[in-house]
């Protein structure tokens, strides 16, 4: 037994694990370790105070895509050396441990991922920070490969001993004709070395998994049987919109009443909101959040006019896209249908706006009935950010021009971040012990000091012991796919990595067009300098029917490539299945090339392009997002741009003169690649609908412009594939990208949260 401060007699951990397990260590199972971790865990946790102050943060999203927590959530109470050690000593390996937790799968990219970055920082800041978001049962679907093509499963990730912690706190939230009763789930977050905040996420009793059948189809109809069964894909069909209400609604709802009982709790005057609570909203899909605290204020006596004041003064909105099909809208008999009690107050609000403003681009309800969603929080949140500086750019004086120009004071730019505890400490410990050896400590606090690294720059031992981290960690990504997915590759190659959702602005079919001309090339006979491993891993929504050919197409290429012997040596591409936070964990810090190459303009921020760099991977991208900063802090020689640039895709799109057909028929190369599409070798392999409807997509329409942007990708890209040669060369690369990370962590993205928006 050990003493604490106060001198009481205390467990060590080994103590403690025995005693929670009843048996020596290394006479329990992987599963018993893992549910003991987990009860240690939480009951540290919970034991680290709580932020308390006047002020509140509410971090509203419908997704938290945290990823497993057990190792994080150990580093961040300090204890993981000790207990791997541990473990070690009585045989035992915690990488075995971690696998058998179960992702929860709350997000479906970027925006939720940004949530769970923004969580762990708040905590670590000592910031007084909640996330309000939903129970998804069954998650994101699970992607599986057959036949070369996209199957979408179930991916249920609640077990009987989870992370979740039931609590008996309920709120009645009401739809047309059906009272339900939303329960609060409890997930401890813990900040790095600091307080623990908590996600709260609502869930409905009655919800019924076993009405899932066939994939992931269920009965649309019984709202208390499927609400909280499963997230919905970005680009959801017609079908699953009205239960998107149902969802949003129903967390809003909660979340509203939650946060006005904490606050009266505190001693809140309901007029003096604004002083306890600010509530982010994350993208529109909580917006109704608005007119719902709009409501419930004038149920405890407000008149509209005050509820209406005090909800703007506490309301912040994040915008994360530009894509006009993205933004979300709902026509007004959608409404109805769904939440009668909002479509008075949501008349009302565009009724202000109308007597104000004669620019009927900025009305919430629009002349075919339809509310748009961002605008409420425009015209009744008193901030609005873009994600990066090119994105909030384009907001300000593209998309969102006409709303700048009548509020220019509420805009500002958060460039996005990502927390340095997952994506370095945990998914790359050797990188971490290299780091600290060279330039202490301090950086996990304070991500600036990651420049000291640039000292070593032209350090040959460093740079040496660099290549060597890289080298270990292709070696368990190599080890890892075998495992997995069966596929042989090796880890002298070239990695050039590109994994995110899959999307035609992401443009992936850029990538797979390379892909195919250098198959070309090779068979006929040019044999490239350096051997390549192309690697993806990407979702497609299930209703997005080019995004899953374009799936297709990169499996066939996969069975098609690694199959020929006189291909293969030298390229060789992968498809990573059911690619997720954990699978991006292992392949982030293996990666050589980071291809980030959506269409200028279109990709709002990107948080996987900063990842890539923080573990030494050098970007290949367009201008685009936060790219566009990267470039910046490395310089010229220190990432490879190319492409068109935002300014001339928007004058594309203004004007209309993208022929797609002009490049197809006038560039050879191209002409090659994309009727390689539909060879016969391509067909031996694959379905010809699919295969045909991706080709005549890209010749006939190509929306993102991936022939545009072609020859400057190839060229780019031949270029980086040389670069790479010069081994100290490219690890003086890595290490520049690496040491100018620190701009890029989450912590300082909400630390100007705080100062301009929160100020708690
Ligand atoms: C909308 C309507 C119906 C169904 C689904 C949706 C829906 C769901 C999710 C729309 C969008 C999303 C997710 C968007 C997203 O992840 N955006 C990304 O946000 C990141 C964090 O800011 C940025 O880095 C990325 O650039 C941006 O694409």
């Amino acid at each position: 037994m050990e003493r604490n401060e106060k001198g009481e007699e205390t467990m060590n951990m080994q103590e403690k694990l025995d005693q929670i397990l009843g048996k020596e260590i290394s006479q329990a199972s992987n599963e018993e370790i893992y549910d003991a971790l987990l009860t240690i865990v939480q009951e540290m946790a919970s034991k680290k105070e709580r932020t308390d102050s006047k002020k509140k943060l509410y971090y509203i999203s419908a997704e938290f895509l945290i990823g497993k927590l057990l190792s994080n959530n150990m580093i961040n109470l300090g204890i993981y050396k000790e207990v791997k050690e541990i473990l070690e000593k009585h045989g035992k390996n915690l990488s075995e441990i971690e696998e058998i937790e179960p992702e929860p799968s709350l997000g479906n990219g970027g925006l939720g991922r940004l949530a769970a970055c923004f969580l762990d920082s708040i905590a670590t800041l000592g910031l007084a920070g909640d996330g309000v978001g939903l129970n998804y049962h069954l998650g994101l679907f699970r992607q599986e490969f057959k036949n070369n093509l996209q199957k979408e499963t179930p991916n249920p990730w609640i077990e009987k001993k989870s992370w979740l912690k039931k609590t008996d706190i309920v709120y009645p939230v009401s739809f047309r004709g059906l009272d339900v009763k939303a329960r609060m789930y409890d997930i401890e977050v813990t900040g790095y070395n600091n307080l623990t905040n908590k996600l709260h996420l609502f869930d409905l009793d009655s919800v019924d998994e076993t009405i899932v059948e066939d994939g992931i189809d269920f009965d649309k109809k019984e709202i208390e049987k499927n609400l909280t069964l499963f997230l919905y894909p970005d680009d959801s069909d017609e079908n699953g919109r009205l239960l998107r209400i149902y969802q949003q609604y129903f967390m809003v709802s909660a979340g509203a009443q939650m946060i006005l009982d904490e606050c009266v709790a505190k001693g809140c005057k309901l007029y003096d909101l604004p002083e306890y609570a600010v509530i982010q909203i994350n993208d529109t899909h909580p917006t109704m959040v608005i007119p719902e605290l709009i409501r419930l204020l004038m149920l405890r006596g407000m008149d509209m006019d005050d509820a209406v004041k005090v909800v703007s003064e506490t309301c912040a909105y994040t915008n994360h896209t530009i894509l006009a099909e993205a933004l979300e809208k709902w026509p007004v008999a959608y409404l109805k249908k769904v939440v009668p009690q909002l479509v008075p107050i949501i008349e009302v609000l565009d009724d202000k706006v109308r007597r104000k403003y004669e620019d009927e681009s900025v009305s919430i309800i629009d002349r075919n009935d339809t509310v748009h969603m961002a605008h409420i929080d425009l015209h009744y949140g008193f901030s609005v950010n873009g994600v990066a500086s090119l994105h909030t750019e384009i907001l300000k004086e593209t998309e969102l021009n006409n709303f700048y120009k009548i509020y220019p004071e509420k805009f500002n730019n958060k460039t996005n971040g990502i927390t340095f505890r997952r994506w370095l400490l945990h998914c790359n410990p050797a990188l971490t012990e290299l780091i600290d050896s060279l330039i202490g400590e301090g950086y996990k606090k304070d991500a600036a000091e990651l420049e000291k690294l640039l000292k070593y720059q032209d350090d040959e031992k460093v740079l040496e012991r660099l290549v060597k981290i890289k080298k270990e960690n292709k070696k368990a990504l190599c080890r890892y796919l075998k495992e997995t997915q069966d596929i042989e590759i090796s880890p002298d190659t070239i990695f050039d990595i590109q994994i995110k959702r899959l999307h035609e602005y992401k443009r992936q079919q850029l990538n797979a067009l390379y892909i195919i001309d250098k198959y070309l090339e090779i068979k006929a006979g040019k044999i490239p300098a350096a051997p390549v491993t192309a690697i993806f891993g990407a979702k497609a929504a299930p209703a997005y029917v080019i995004a899953k050919d374009i799936i297709h197409l990169i499996l066939c290429l996969q069975e098609i490539i690694n199959h020929d012997p006189d291909v293969s040596p030298y390229l060789k591409v992968v498809m990573v299945e059911n690619y997720n936070v954990t699978k991006a964990e292992k392949l982030i810090p293996a990666c050589d090339i980071s291809e980030q190459i959506s269409l200028a303009s279109k990709e709002a921020s990107g948080t996987g392009n900063m990842k890539f760099m923080l573990n030494g991977a050098v970007t290949l991208g367009t201008e685009d997002g936060a790219n566009v900063e990267i470039h910046e802090l490395v310089g010229d020689d220190n990432i490879f741009v190319f492409g068109a640039s935002s300014d001339e895709v928007i004058e594309h799109y203004a004007k209309a003169d993208y022929v797609s057909k002009e490049f197809y028929e006038k560039n050879p190369a191209i002409k090659a690649a994309v009727d390689f599409i539909t060879s016969k070798e391509v067909l031996a392999v694959g379905q010809k609908e699919n295969l045909e409807r991706l080709q005549h997509e890209i010749i006939s329409k190509d929306w993102f412009m991936t022939l545009l942007d072609f020859d400057a990708y190839k060229e780019k890209k031949e270029e980086a594939l040389e670069a790479y040669a010069d081994q100290k060369a490219w690890a003086k690369k890595a290490l520049i990208n690496i040491a100018k990370a620190g701009y890029f962590s989450s912590d300082r993205t909400i630390e100007e949260y705080n100062q301009d928006i929160w100020k708690l």
